[in-house]
């Protein structure tokens, strides 16, 4: 017997993003010393310049966060030096080690100021916290603001405007649900009102964990967030990325979850490297002509770009 497969049934699409055609955009060959990965990247855009601040490693397990600066979005240049830590603070040095415990930074502008969120592996690495650091507006001088969770918790992402009156994050306890949660905060050190916004068995291309990706997005529709879920496959995990829309001045309301991931590890440099299947994005930006940049670590080695239209995004979220 023949089955005809009609187009309800077999989707035309197959995901929404496209990826740049120089990808990988960035690799630790463009960074100097002794760096060899360059991977989850925390990118904002500000008066027309691109700022990337970019994770790396050296062969020594050092992590660093690297400045990169570009003009179009796609081009980084890397700057001489990392960001130098705040070994001056007392705190910073008893709770961060200053080389190896920081990743995945995340930029948002904030009251005209830069804000970067990050995981912070804490007392010699047995657990995981956020913390926060201030940036000056040339991205050269960190301030410490001190641990904004308790353990274990990472993937710390701030709204880029008050809500109601109030500061507001998601993020992603590391409990035994790996659930995306939001809280709310009048001076971005102390958090409550913790929510859980959605559940992990919300989320049909994803079985293990999901967390928050990138800043949200403000858009006419809701706030999108760009996501990332995980799902075992054999003995791998398989992380990919997806979007949510949240109600603009309620973002515990959920509005959609895309049911498919907009963008999974297919390419040679996304299926191989330090930790293989991985696409993780700590950084997009809308452009004004509707075009929404992905920037993603793959394989927790180099720095990917994907592209995708505002409105795909948003229609993955409603009603796909
Ligand atoms: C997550 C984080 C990311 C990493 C991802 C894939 O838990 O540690 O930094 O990219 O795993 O390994």
């Amino acid at each position: 017997m023949t089955t005809t497969i009609t187009s309800n049934t077999l989707r035309q699409k197959k995901y929404i993003t496209h990826r740049h055609p120089n990808n990988p955009i960035l690799t630790a060959a463009d960074f100097p010393n002794d760096i060899v990965t360059a991977f989850n990247a925390g990118v904002i855009k500000h008066n027309d310049q691109y700022f990337m601040v970019c994770r790396t490693e050296d062969s020594a397990l050092g992590r660093y966060m690297w400045v990169c600066d570009s003009t179009d979005g796609i081009n980084f240049t890397p700057r001489p030096e990392p960001l130098r830590m705040p070994t001056h603070d007392p705190v910073f040095m008893k709770y961060v080690h200053p080389t190896k415990s920081y990743w995945d930074p995340r930029i948002v502008r904030l009251d005209n100021t830069f804000y970067i969120t990050h995981a912070a592996d804490v007392t010699n690495g047995q657990t995981c916290q956020l913390g926060l650091f201030k940036i000056d507006d040339d991205f050269n001088q960190l301030d410490w603001l001190g641990l904004i969770s308790l353990p274990d918790n990472r993937n710390a992402v701030l709204f880029p405007d008050k809500i109601g009156g109030a500061y507001y994050r998601l993020d992603r306890p590391n409990d035994n649900s790996f659930d995306i949660w939001l809280s709310s905060s009048p001076d971005l050190i102390h958090w409550g009102n913790h929510r859980r916004v959605i559940a992990k068995k919300d989320v049909f291309w994803s079985d293990q964990k999901i967390g928050p990706g990138s800043v949200p997005i403000k858009t006419p529709h809701g706030w999108l967030c760009i996501i990332h879920g995980v799902r075992r496959q054999c003995t791998d995990q398989v992380y990919s990325l997806g979007a949510m829309l949240l109600d603009l001045d309620d973002p515990s309301k959920v509005l959609g979850i895309s049911q498919r991931a907009i963008l999974a590890p297919e390419t040679t440099y996304e299926l191989i490297g330090q930790s293989p299947s991985v696409v993780f994005t700590n950084g997009s930006i809308l452009e004004p002509d509707g075009t929404v940049r992905i920037y993603y670590g793959a394989a927790d080695t180099v720095l990917g770009l994907a592209t995708a239209s505002l409105d795909d995004l948003i229609h993955a979220c409603l009603y796909e």
